[in-house]
């Protein structure tokens, strides 16, 4: 039989079940007004390896991704002005535009966050960088931070 205790036991909480699905900083995205420009000074700079570029029309981005270690940067280049890197750099100017957490599984996450009460911008999970399924947490539930969801694609 199961007493109260039992109960909050072995009900698990959204941390008890987010902690092993978030497993590394994925990337750092980096608002820029020129991808080739940024490219140049990050390799040449700071010797970084520039991994995969691409364009995402849906996002209305150009994207350039700088590996440090296991992590990378992502350098964002708006495609049109009323993208959300168009608007990001009309607003604020370049920068760090979002932190984005890897995950194991990004309809758990999403369903997770959503339970503790976060706003998830997408009701289903979009394509990201090379095949990557994507979701943003909204940046006045994280503090003013644009938190991304990434589940890199199966290789
Ligand atoms: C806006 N705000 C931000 C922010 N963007 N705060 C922190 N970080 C950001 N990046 C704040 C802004 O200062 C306002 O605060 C408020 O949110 C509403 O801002 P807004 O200018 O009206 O902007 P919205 O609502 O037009 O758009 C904001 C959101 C938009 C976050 C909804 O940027 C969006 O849909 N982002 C998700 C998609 C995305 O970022 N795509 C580009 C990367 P106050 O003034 O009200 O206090 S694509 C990508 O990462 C890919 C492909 C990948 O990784 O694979």
């Amino acid at each position: 039989m199961y007493t109260r205790h039992d109960t909050a036991v072995t009900t698990p909480t959204p941390a008890q079940v987010l902690g092993p699905v978030v497993t590394a900083i994925d990337h750092v995205g980096f608002a820029v007004p020129d991808v080739d420009e940024a490219i140049a000074f990050y390799t040449r700079t700071f010797g970084l390896t520039l991994v995969h570029e691409e364009s995402n029309e849906e996002q209305g981005v150009r994207e350039a991704m700088l590996a440090i270690g296991d992590s990378q940067i992502q350098l964002l280049g708006a495609l049109r002005p009323d993208s959300a890197i168009g608007k990001f750099l009309d607003k604020r100017g370049p920068g760090i535009q979002q932190v984005a957490f890897r995950v194991t599984d990004i309809t758990v996450a999403s369903q997770r966050l959503r339970d503790a009460g976060l706003h998830l911008l997408y009701e289903e999970p979009r394509i990201g960088t090379a095949g990557s399924l994507i979701n943003f947490v909204h940046p006045k539930d994280c503090g003013g931070v644009l938190v991304e969801l990434v589940e890199p694609a199966a290789h």
